[in-house]
């Protein structure tokens, strides 16, 4: 996993679980393979309850940390659960409050659920036979990593799998010891 390019879901879990140290809050909207990631501590992981709609994550990471401001917060977000969280309002609310969280995105260009479902029913159907899933297309990569020039953030785009635990030490000294939010955008393959 670890040579995979484009980076793969269980590296990039890896890799946090090893950065993030044990009192660190995750909040998980889909992305990080729990199963590979241990917490040891009760209270530090949150995952999408039942009843969420798409978007819960990022309003999630600022509840725990207005809850919890000394500890280390890092949301785990999907492309799709990035955009439908209200990003620009919530940077913005992190900023007003002083607040920083570090988000880590796992960028697939799509939502790769809705791909799944589709392809899951229809095998052989027009989605199966598209080369880009039509519904579940994110595309064009978007630079999400920008956000943070616009919200005074650290923002680093990762690519190879060998620079992401470099970056996930800069983002969370951004985040720990300059007191700026970061975000991570880790162009991610298929889970
Ligand atoms: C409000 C709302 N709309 C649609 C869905 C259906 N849905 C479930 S997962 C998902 C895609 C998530 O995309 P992303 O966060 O990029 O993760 P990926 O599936 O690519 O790993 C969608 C649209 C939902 N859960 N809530």
């Amino acid at each position: 996993m670890r040579g995979t390019v484009p980076i793969h879901p269980i590296w990039a879990t890896h890799c946090i679980a090893a950065a993030k140290g044990d009192d660190a809050i995750v909040i998980n909207e889909y992305s990080l393979l729990s199963r590979f990631a241990p917490f040891p501590k009760p209270r530090t992981y949150f995952g999408t309850p039942q009843a969420g709609g798409l978007g819960w994550g990022i309003g999630t990471a600022i509840g725990a940390k207005i809850a919890a401001p000394e500890r280390l917060v890092i949301a785990v977000l999907g492309d799709g659960a990035y955009m439908f969280g209200n990003p620009t309002a919530g940077h913005l609310v992190l900023r007003a409050l002083d607040l920083p969280v570090l988000f880590i995105v796992f960028n697939n260009s799509r939502w790769e659920e809705v791909e799944r479902a589709a392809l899951s029913v229809f095998p052989k159907g027009r989605a199966a036979q598209a080369n880009r899933v039509p519904v579940a297309d994110l595309g064009p990569e978007a630079h999400y990593e920008h956000m943070m020039a616009v919200y005074g953030g650290h923002g680093e785009r990762v690519e190879r799998p060998e620079d992401l635990p470099g970056a996930l030490e800069r983002a969370i000294r951004a985040v720990r010891v300059e007191k700026r939010q970061a975000l991570l955008n880790l162009i991610v393959g298929h889970r």
